[in-house]
């Protein structure tokens, strides 16, 4: 049989990890034959809760789950780990700047940082949920030097799938009738969801949409379909970002022609190179690559620009505040 993966998720007790965990469990995020380890992390005052999950893990009676270990200790968590589900993090409170939430969450990511470097199976990936989640990745890659650069990523397969559900119910298509939807630069407000590559029916998106709902309609619904959320439920979006990790990841390892995920970037589409952006991205032998040779028009550049702009800045204000 099958060695077991190990897989490790921080902020175990969270709601996403509640969401989380047992879709992996049931060998969702590798797939229906691999059998899977998990590691959660927690911070110490969370400990007593994340046992509590895995006692209910436990009672589901996976089959593929062959081992649970539950730690406050980032050195054990990512002992062996393949694969590194980042998804606890210090969120925004009322009042704090932009500074204070950065030095925060470098307080977490910079030692998970070190923590797999020092620890993780060479085939390591990392998937980081926890916001902000493109610069946190920064900051965990910055930590961990031995690790190729490119295994570091961060989550805009959420946007991505919102983008094909709004579409999708707009133009009254099935989603599977969607191809090529882009998210482009960083997970915040600034996204740009782009339809002038997306195909419906083999036909631009774009085409089939007025100039208005795109612009007034559809990107704000999309980038600030999280809000929305928080109104709605009175809690973030939580089982909708489980599923796209579990997306994400699956894609990663499996192989895909075309989604989105942020990743280090080549300096692809004038987006500076190192800047964990989000991309159009195919996987092919367990590796990103950026999807190459689109062309952008000035409507679209802008947008690229204006995400890809806050972006750059989070890297210098991460570098002043000395986290990476
Ligand atoms: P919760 O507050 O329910 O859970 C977070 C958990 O992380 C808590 O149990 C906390 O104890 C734990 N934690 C904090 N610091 C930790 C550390 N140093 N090590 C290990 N665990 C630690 O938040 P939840 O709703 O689960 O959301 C988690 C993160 O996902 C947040 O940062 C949130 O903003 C982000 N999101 C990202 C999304 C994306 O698309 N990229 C969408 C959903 C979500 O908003």
């Amino acid at each position: 049989a099958q060695t077991p993966v190990k897989v490790t998720v921080t902020g175990a007790a969270g709601q996403i990890g509640y969401a989380l965990l047992f879709r992996i469990a049931s060998g969702q995020l590798l797939g229906a034959d691999v059998p899977v380890k998990l590691s959660l992390l927690e911070i110490p005052q969370a400990v007593k809760a994340a046992a509590g999950t895995a006692m209910e893990l436990d009672d589901c009676a996976f089959p593929l789950l062959s081992g649970i270990e539950v730690t406050d200790d980032a050195n054990k968590a990512f002992d062996g780990a393949s694969v590194a589900l980042l998804v606890g993090a210090r969120p925004r409170t009322a009042g704090m700047e932009r500074g204070d939430l950065l030095q925060a969450n470098g307080g977490i990511f910079g030692p998970q940082g070190k923590a797999i470097n020092d620890n993780a199976a060479d085939d390591i990936r990392v998937l980081v949920v926890g916001n902000p989640a493109n610069t946190n990745a920064l900051i965990a890659q910055q930590h961990a030097p031995d690790v190729p650069a490119e295994r570091f990523t961060a989550m805009t397969r959420l946007d991505h799938n919102r983008a094909l559900s709004q579409l999708a119910a707009k133009l009254q298509v099935p989603v599977t009738e969607i191809k090529k939807m882009t998210i482009w630069g960083n997970h915040s407000a600034t996204q740009y969801p782009d339809l002038f590559h997306a195909e419906v029916g083999g036909k631009i998106a774009a085409e089939q949409v007025d100039e208005a709902w795109l612009r007034d309609t559809f990107i704000p619904t999309v980038a600030k379909r999280g809000a929305a959320i928080i109104e709605a439920r009175g809690a973030s979006s939580a089982a909708s970002a489980a599923n796209a990790a579990i997306d994400h990841v699956f894609d990663w390892v499996n192989g895909t022609e075309w989604t989105s995920a942020a990743i280090p970037s080549d300096g692809s589409y004038g987006v500076p190179e190192g800047i964990i952006s989000s991309f159009p991205v195919a996987s092919r032998d367990g590796k990103w690559e950026i999807i190459q040779g689109l062309e952008i028009d000035a409507f679209s550049r802008e947008r690229i620009d204006a995400s890809v702009r806050e972006l750059e800045e989070e890297r210098t204000a991460v570098r002043e505040l000395g986290l990476i």
